[in-house]
């Protein structure tokens, strides 16, 4: 009780100082007791797909340790990000930024670590600082002064994965969330240094695509009969954009690689896989686990596919799709558990913050999808729970419009640290005390990455609490207009609805103001310099010697 009321002391103290607003104003005087910081960042996980939201998903595949961060702290309900896409929303988790002000705008780019961001800020004011698990902005933090690192090789595996650290490349044998749980809490238990308030960045692999679950979940939904979203068969009417992309779990989706389909009954290898080192990662003891746990389920859809119809099919996928991905998610929240349990048994909890967020939200079949990208509300929203036993209440719902550009700014607020005026995210910690009443109404967001992967155009454009007008441009020049109220699943564009000619105005205005907020450079200006990728260097020339010659 007494530590309580100390911090929250010092907090009222922080908060004077770190409404600064000059911009070298980077290091203050530091309170009695900073909070430790884990941040838990998954990959791709769906709003729809953590029970803290409720949700048609709540009983049927629980997230009942990441629903225990939203009981002991807050729950967001209107989290989004700048960009749907990996690294994008990393730059701007990470800088407080918008990607055409951090310079990293869709994947594959590099990430410059050096610029201010708040795991930079927190080791400079004295933190002990450590990234595990993916990282995806470029091959190494390079740039960033982590006192420890050890990250996944680009995208992730799931199995036997390799693990870059300052000193090299090297395969671990084991499942790759595991192991990220267990280098983390070893950081915090033996390698960090314990005179100094600690910032742990975990970033999960899972789950992302293609899926695979560890081996104690490979038949955890086998059972299972998931809920279909009633726009499964989309036909993109009116939405020109939508009608084009590559992204349809019965149309795009591999059907080895990603839905774990076998080539006939009895056989155990899969249909076409455009990545087969994936599966070729498994040792054979795996191998033969993970056959034998698919087999009955791919012997019963190969003895009667010929007889099924094309939406029997579709519908057969989606099962085995939503049986994968949430089955990922499992061991994703297992390792949310034993990181609370650790704080727990080591008195840890009050003063420090846990964070569990995902790099943007994902598409669970609605439209008929997989993947991400669009400024459509299942991956433009992204989950969002925080825990901090000293400074917020525990079951508190935050309905605000908070974006991924404001973690930077809140992390700095709580640790003491003044947030860099040219941080674009706006720190959450009045609107956590109930004591904002000039929060955002509006947000902007913008994707990038076209051509490529997934065929979603360029686009971007603006929600307020009830509405959301969007610009597809580049190879097109389409708009799109959603009253949220009426049409939550985004089926009816109503852009030439005579009904909401004000409000398309409204909002046409809005993008304006966000721009210059923003200061986002003229479009022609990405069209050219945009298309310049510099080739990244591969690990092999930056670790030699970790390859054999
Ligand atoms: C991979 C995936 C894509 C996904 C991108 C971006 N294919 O290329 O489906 O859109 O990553 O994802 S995979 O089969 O190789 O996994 S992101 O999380 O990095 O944004
Ligand atoms: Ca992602």
């Amino acid at each position: 009780m007494k530590k309580q009321v100390v911090s929250l002391m010092v907090a009222g103290v922080l908060s004077q100082l770190t409404h600064a607003t000059s911009p070298d104003l980077t290091r203050i005087e530091q309170p009695l007791q900073r909070p430790n910081i884990i941040y838990i960042m998954s990959d791709d996980h769906a709003q729809r797909a953590v029970s803290a939201y409720g949700g048609d998903l709540a009983e049927l595949a629980p997230t009942p340790n990441i629903d225990r961060i939203a009981r002991n702290g807050v729950r967001f309900d209107s989290s989004f990000v700048t960009n749907s896409l990996c690294g994008p929303s990393r730059a701007a988790m990470f800088t407080g930024k918008f990607g055409h002000k951090n310079g990293f705008n869709y994947n594959g780019q590099l990430f410059d670590g050096t610029q201010d961001n708040w795991p930079n800020l927190l080791q400079d004011n004295g933190y002990t600082t450590t990234v595990i698990g993916k990282w995806h902005i470029n091959l190494t933090p390079e740039g960033f002064k982590f006192d420890h690192w050890e990250i996944l090789n680009d995208q992730g595996e799931y199995y036997n994965p390799d693990w870059i650290t300052k000193e090299g490349v090297k395969i671990e044998m084991g499942y790759t969330t595991d192991m990220i749980t267990e280098k983390s809490l070893n950081w915090i238990d033996q390698q960090r240094d314990k005179s100094k308030p600690f910032a742990l960045v975990m970033h999960h692999k899972a789950p992302h695509r293609n899926w695979m679950p560890a081996p104690r979940h490979t038949r955890l939904f086998e059972h299972v009969e998931f809920p279909v979203p009633e726009n499964y068969f989309d036909d993109y009417e009116g939405r020109v954009a939508a009608s084009m992309q590559t992204m349809n779990i019965y149309r795009d989706a591999q059907e080895g690689h990603d839905l774990k389909m076998t080539t006939g009954v009895g056989k155990t290898q899969w249909r076409e896989d455009i990545w087969p080192h994936l599966l070729a990662r498994l040792t054979p003891e795996q191998r033969r686990e993970w056959d034998e746990a698919y087999q009955a389920r791919n012997d019963h859809m190969n003895a009667n596919e010929a007889s099924w119809s094309d939406r029997e099919m579709a519908l057969w996928k989606y099962q085995r799709y939503m049986q994968d991905y949430l089955a990922t998610i499992r061991s994703v929240d297992e390792s949310v558990g034993d990181v609370l349990d650790y704080l727990e048994a080591n008195d840890l909890t009050d003063n420090t913050i846990v964070v569990y967020t995902s790099d943007q939200g994902f598409y669970m079949g609605e439209h008929g999808w997989f993947d991400k990208r669009f400024m459509y509300e299942e991956s433009f929203r992204t989950p969002l729970v925080m825990q901090y036993p000293a400074r917020i209440k525990p079951g508190t719902v935050v309905n605000e419009l908070v974006q991924n550009i404001d973690y930077a700014p809140t992390f700095l607020e709580y640790a003491g640290i003044a947030i860099p005026s040219a941080m674009q995210g706006e720190s959450m910690v009045d609107l956590l005390s109930g004591n904002d009443n000039n929060w955002r109404t509006s947000l902007y967001y913008h994707f990038y990455e076209y051509p490529a992967m997934h065929d979603v155009s360029r686009h971007y454009g603006v929600r307020d609490n009830r509405y959301k007008l969007m610009h597809f441009y580049y190879q097109m020049d389409e708009w799109e207009f959603y009253d949220l109220s009426r049409d939550p699943t985004e089926m009816n564009n109503a852009i030439n609805d005579p009904r909401y000619a004000d409000e398309i105005k409204r909002l046409k205005a809005e993008i304006k103001r966000l721009e210059a907020k923003y200061d986002v450079p003229p479009m022609v200006e990405w069209l050219d310099a945009d298309l310049e990728r510099k080739p990244a260097p591969t690990l092999r020339e930056l670790f030699p010697h970790s390859f054999k010659k």
